[in-house]
């Protein structure tokens, strides 16, 4: 009988999209519930950690996005065609986490002095810094993140790009065209392009 996957998360592509396109690009058939925020309060105690995502197999709770991800990942073989790719993948979305967290950390800052000069360290050295080490690294990969094909840490660049664009406009990725092509690429390949067409409309 082949494995039963019910993932859940919230109605957002947040932390649960990039497992979404693992799913979709492999062809597997799984459940996307989206908890309400109204039911989240009583659904919170019944998960591993108190957060969401969380990837029920054959109806057991896994917990973390990423350890999800690269589960299915490595079972759908998107996880690079060796053991050093492996590590790049998960190096490059380690990396690509520090400065989300950064992003986060933004968003939570209420005051706005502090707020202003944080955008602006954000904007003038931690966003360069990140975005032009990983635009020399797929650069030199050919277009890919890691090697010379398509692993997960695409999809987690991709996803993470897209929302990058949402929050800083179209043309903030001009300076990095290679980061570009990169999601324009997985955003392209057809099983990503039909999920994407048929995925409902949220705004994170
Ligand atoms: N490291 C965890 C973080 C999970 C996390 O912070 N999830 C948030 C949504 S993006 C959440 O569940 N927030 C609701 C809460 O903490 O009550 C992961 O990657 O899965």
């Amino acid at each position: 009988m082949s494995t039963h996957y019910k993932l859940i998360y919230f109605n957002a592509r947040g932390r649960a999209e990039h497992i979404r396109f693992i799913f979709a690009y492999a062809g597997v058939p799984y459940e996307d519930e989206r908890v309400s925020r109204e039911k989240w309060p009583d659904y919170k105690k019944r998960t591993p950690f108190g957060t969401l995502p969380v990837l029920e197999i054959d109806g057991k709770p896994i917990a973390q996005s990423n350890a999800i991800a690269r589960y299915l990942a490595s079972k759908y073989d998107l996880l690079g065609k060796n053991e050093w790719e492996t590590l790049q993948c998960d190096v490059l979305v380690d990396a690509l986490g520090d400065l989300k967290q950064v992003l986060w950390q933004l968003r939570s800052e209420e005051d706005p002095i502090k707020r202003e000069e944080r955008k602006v360290k954000l904007m003038m050295e931690t966003i360069p810094f990140y975005l032009s080490k990983f635009e020399s690294i797929v650069a030199k990969n050919n277009g890919y993140s890691v090697g010379d094909g398509i692993t997960w840490c695409d999809f987690v660049f991709a996803v993470s790009l897209e929302s990058f664009e949402l929050i800083f406009g179209k043309a903030s990725l001009e300076r990095y065209p290679h980061l570009k092509a990169l999601k324009d690429m997985v955003y392209a390949l057809p099983a990503i392009a039909e999920w994407v067409n048929k995925r409902p409309y949220t705004d994170s």
